[in-house]
């Protein structure tokens, strides 16, 4: 039989512990493979077109994570010595270790956005214009569901203004989409729709769509191309590729469609922290939920230091703020044992 580990604790620290259903297993185990460096491997061809024909774009790159298809999108798009826009707390920014500064030889220039969406008239100021002195502006990387803005959704109406600008200065935009489909589900539009403001999209299966491995970067073919390149030489070419591809062509095909489940749990999450006088919570959009622990007189390592005791799991996204993600593997009765703990340990009576 399979097992997986760890089913006694409740793991809010992330949609990428999911782990694969038995679809995806049985998926892996039958499907037929080949050389993918040589192109020949049948799973991740489908995979690659499946995505970029939902996202509708020319075409797809399998990589394997949603940090590696950032990277290689930032080196496909710039030159060394230019500048990306992007938001303060993107991840591009905060979580890939300065990839992109020190592989691509590019400077970040960031600007603070409002739940995770940056004004465009501040993008715009931001364009370097032709002068000795400046680097030029290289690509505007966005970010859709916004993970540090508690998984917040970026307007279209934000996505189409900052095309326009991208357009007229003749910029490329990268959108990091990670939790794209979130996005798509919980403002009744289309990933292809949120994907038309972007010319290149990397997006996750190993996060909500429960994958074991494995992004997609979608776009024009002349660019997934040059982009298959990058992937080559930072070691990204995997052989018979197909048993990740072929969990990943499960995940697009039946796990889009329940994504709305986890959205409405960290909403009962949510819902139940906000009735605590300790906790300031933001009612999330999609599956992150951010709560704010300061008025508990507890820090957040704290607080998860006590929820671990307890076998509950969750990260830290500030000194006082905790993140909780909803995904397939947890469920109601998990998200009660936590509110239980959380309440016990403001009450001083945790076990
Ligand atoms: N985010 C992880 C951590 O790195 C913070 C998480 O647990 O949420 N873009 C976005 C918006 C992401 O949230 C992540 C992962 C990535 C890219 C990187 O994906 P992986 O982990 O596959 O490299």
């Amino acid at each position: 039989m399979l097992t997986d580990m760890a089913d006694k604790k409740v793991d809010f620290r992330s949609d990428t512990v999911t782990r694969p259903t038995p679809k995806m297993r049985r998926a892996m185990y039958e499907t037929e493979v080949g050389d993918d460096v040589y192109g020949e491997d049948p799973a991740v061809n489908k995979l690659e077109e499946k995505a970029a024909d939902l996202l509708g774009k020319e075409a797809g790159l399998f990589v394997t994570s949603g940090t590696q298809g950032n990277l290689i999108s930032v080196l496909t798009h710039t030159l060394p010595g230019q500048e990306v826009i992007l938001e303060s707390e993107s991840h591009i920014f905060y979580y890939e270790a300065a990839g992109a500064a020190l592989i691509g030889g590019v400077q970040m220039r960031t600007i603070p956005g409002k739940r995770g969406a940056m004004n465009p008239s501040k993008v715009e100021a931001a364009i370097r214009s032709d002068d000795i002195h400046f680097p030029s502006t290289g690509l505007i990387a966005l970010e859709n569901t916004h993970n540090r803005a508690g998984g917040a959704v970026i307007p279209l109406s934000n996505m189409a203004a900052l095309a326009t600008i991208a357009r007229k200065h003749a910029i490329p935009i990268h959108l990091d989409g990670a939790r794209i489909f979130n996005a798509a589900v919980a403002s009744g539009t289309t990933a292809k729709e949120i994907a038309s403001y972007a010319d290149s999209i990397s997006f996750c299966l190993s996060k909500g769509l429960c994958a074991p491995v494995g992004s997609v970067i979608v776009g024009r073919k002349e660019w997934i191309d040059k982009a298959r390149k990058w992937r080559k030489r930072l070691g990204g070419g995997m052989r018979q590729a197909g048993i990740l591809a072929a969990a990943g062509i499960v995940a697009l095909e039946q796990m889009i469609r329940r994504l709305p489940e986890d959205h409405a749990l960290a909403q009962y999450l949510a819902e139940g922290l906000a009735e605590l006088p300790e906790v300031d919570v933001v009612l999330p959009e999609t599956n992150i939920v951010l709560m704010n622990v300061e008025k508990s007189g507890l820090t957040a390592k704290q607080l998860l230091q006590r929820l671990e005791d307890e076998d509950i799991l969750a990260t830290d996204f500030g000194p006082f703020t905790v993140r909780l993600v909803t995904h397939k593997d947890v469920d109601r009765t998990g998200a009660d044992r936590l509110l239980d703990a959380v309440k016990n340990i403001f009450k001083g009576e945790a076990r």
